[in-house]
């Protein structure tokens, strides 16, 4: 069997087109991994190679060390993925340190993964820690509203979170621990990495400053619909405050309260008040 017809290279490959539907993938912006199942490296391994060179990361991951992640490659477009996967997505194996990569699958036309590689790796190693292991897909998108709500907001876990939970009732259940923000930082590098990766121990999602969110999630259902609740309550609050009048009424802290209880979650309450 092709290893485009692997059920878990098919939902990848969909989620990347279903990015590109939303409008969250402008040009060459994005980039979504993936850690694979030992069952799913089994079912796509007879089409590695192994003679592409090992490549440093900057980052160290000792408990990602011999993993496998699908990852989309730099500079590639979400647009074409669905055309063409072997040349805008990868597979690459890390070595025993975890700290470098290579690539076994894909990219047939040259490349590397994306550029956010180091920050992708640094928060799968935070979540797979923080989760035993159910965490597997990390996705980073420009969704429009929510880097809107960067320029008007104050940029403070609390001010965002409050913001995003009050403006459509299931947020707060659909992300009871909230949201963290990432001040204006360099994409690309280390520093970004460690700053997101530190959130990603308390959120499941990181807004970055002007550029776009981070979301963290057991599988692509999962973590796509992360991205797109957060997105669509960036967009009611970003309508609604451009109606010009203000808020005028919202969800109190005692209703975001009753909805915990009545859906049994537990709400991240210091971001309450
Ligand atoms: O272009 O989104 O953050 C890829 C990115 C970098
Ligand atoms: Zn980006």
């Amino acid at each position: 069997m092709s290893i485009l017809n692997v059920e878990v290279i098919k939902s990848y490959v969909r989620m990347c087109n279903d990015g590109w539907l939303q409008g969250w993938h402008e040009r060459n912006g994005g980039n979504l991994t993936y850690r694979m199942t030992k069952e799913e490296v089994e079912a796509c391994k007879d089409s590695f190679t192994y003679e592409r060179p090992w490549v440093p990361m900057g980052v160290t991951a000792e408990n990602l060390a011999g993993e496998f992640f699908i990852a989309t490659g730099s500079g590639k477009y979400f647009r074409n993925v669905i055309l063409a996967p072997e040349e805008n997505i990868c597979i690459a194996e890390l070595n025993a340190k975890g700290d470098a990569y290579r690539v076994v699958w894909g990219l047939t036309k040259g490349g590397r993964p994306t550029s956010e590689f180091p920050s992708h790796i640094m928060n799968h190693s935070v979540k797979k820690a923080a989760t035993d292991g159910a965490h597997r897909v990390i996705y980073h998108a420009h969704p429009g509203n929510i880097i809107a709500m960067t320029f008007v907001l104050p940029l403070t876990d609390k001010a965002f979170t409050k913001a995003l939970w009050t403006s459509a009732t299931e947020c707060p259940v659909v992300f009871p621990g909230g949201v963290g923000v990432v001040q204006w930082m360099v994409p690309g590098g280390a520093d970004i990495a460690m700053a997101t990766s530190e959130l990603m121990k308390k959120y499941d999602a990181a807004v970055w400053a002007h550029h776009g969110l981070f979301c963290s999630g057991p599988d692509f259902d999962t973590t796509f619909g992360l991205m797109h609740t957060i997105e669509k309550a960036a967009e009611i609050y970003v309508k609604a405050l451009s109606c010009g009048q203000g808020i005028r009424q919202t969800i109190s802290d005692q209703q975001l309260l009753d909805i915990a209880r009545d859906f049994g979650i537990k709400l991240n309450e210091e971001l309450l008040g």
